[in-house]
């Protein structure tokens, strides 16, 4: 299993500019012709870039120095050194870059594709050929290149998903990620199988994706450290809703709910006003729609309840719809503005 690292410190270094250079024109009849040294190219720039495919910050080393190249030295005959290259660090989208020495988020990562030059590359210093004046025919120096920035951050990564999975250990949160998106988290028929969250991506008909997470099993007490505690639940406080899960076989499913959402709002009262859907999972174990039927009525009084095998793929299409309907697409939808009066 890939570790699931989501803070950690490095520094981050642009190359410095390259010197300008000493030379003069070498001709037949002079000794010295005029300076002829080039400039120095400039550092390169150090770029943090948001990428899908990464989900945790486990590549980076605590404390290491990531260095874009430096610009190349100016050369004889005007010749500009190179530019340094340009660096690109790959983050996971939900990555907040923080200023160590500061504590000011310099930049917070919501969507996939982003870059931002967090250290910029040092100027290239001048040739002795940019000096030369009616006054002065041969100068004798050039400028050193400039030096790149360095700058301690710290990354923190709150999962940017669209969807929450929460509910108790076996529940069937894993499963159920298995079977909607291309995730393969680890699934077993004991608690805390879940030890770091799982993301997925949903692709829709329509070639709409969004993402969704699978987070540990949530128990009572958790907000005080039992089970695997709550600090987990980071990564579900940007999501636009949340799906609580249950074995629908449990005894008292309305118990399960009040001490899933006691656990949250000790965590953060937000996440209660989150749009949610209640789903009643393993309805393959007892296979009768009656009783399912009247499961969901008896809990229907807590939201929208909809019951579903996730291992034996039943009603997941309806659960899918419910997800976009009730989820996904509630929340992109805008208040109007009321327009404002004309003043006459
Ligand atoms: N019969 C039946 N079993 C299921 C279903 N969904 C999951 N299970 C089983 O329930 C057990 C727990 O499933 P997981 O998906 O690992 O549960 P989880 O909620 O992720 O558990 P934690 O990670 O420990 O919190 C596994 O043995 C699954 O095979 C279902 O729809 N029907
Ligand atoms: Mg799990």
């Amino acid at each position: 299993m890939s570790k699931f690292i989501d803070e950690v410190i490095i520094q981050l270094k642009a190359g410095d500019g390259g010197p300008g250079a000493i030379s003069f024109r070498h001709e037949k009849f002079a000794e010295f012709g005029g300076p002829d040294g080039g400039d120095g190219g400039k550092g390169g720039d150090l770029y943090l870039i948001s990428d899908l495919a990464v989900q945790t910050l486990d590549k980076y080393i605590p404390l290491k120095i990531y260095k874009s190249n430096n610009g190349v030295h100016g050369g004889a005959r005007n010749s500009s050194g190179a530019n340094g290259e340009d660096l690109y660090l790959k983050v996971p989208v939900g990555t907040q870059v923080i200023d160590e020495s500061s504590d000011e988020i310099i930049h917070d990562f919501t969507k996939e594709n982003e870059s931002y030059c967090v250290v910029k590359g040092g100027r290239g210093g001048k040739g002795n050929a940019f000096f030369k004046s009616s006054t002065h025919q041969t100068p004798r120096f050039a400028q050193p290149g400039e030096e790149g920035e360095i700058r301690k951050v710290r990354l923190s990564l709150k999962l940017l998903a669209d969807v929450g999975i929460v509910g108790l250990p076996n529940a069937g949160k894993s499963t159920l990620l298995s079977k909607i998106t291309h995730a393969h988290p680890k699934i077993a028929g004991y608690a805390f199988t879940t030890l770091i969250p799982n993301l997925g991506v949903v692709t829709r008909e329509d070639e709409r994706r969004y993402t969704i997470a699978d987070i540990p099993g949530i128990i009572e007490g958790a907000s005080k450290g039992h089970g695997l505690g709550l600090s987990f639940l980071k990564h579900i406080e940007r999501v636009k809703g949340i799906i609580y899960l249950f074995d629908g076989a449990s005894v008292d499913i309305e118990d399960e709910y009040k001490m899933l959402q006691t656990e949250l709002k000790s965590y953060n009262k937000a996440l209660l006003k989150k749009p949610s859907i209640i789903v009643l999972n393993k309805i393959d174990v007892w296979n009768d729609d009656k009783f399912t039927k009247e499961l969901v009525k008896r809990y229907s009084k807590l939201g929208e309840v909809i019951p579903i095998s996730a291992q034996e793929e039943i009603n997941l299409d309806k659960l899918l719809n419910s997800i976009d309907e009730l989820l996904i697409k509630k929340v992109n939808v805008k208040p109007k503005k009321p327009r404002a009066k004309k003043k006459k």
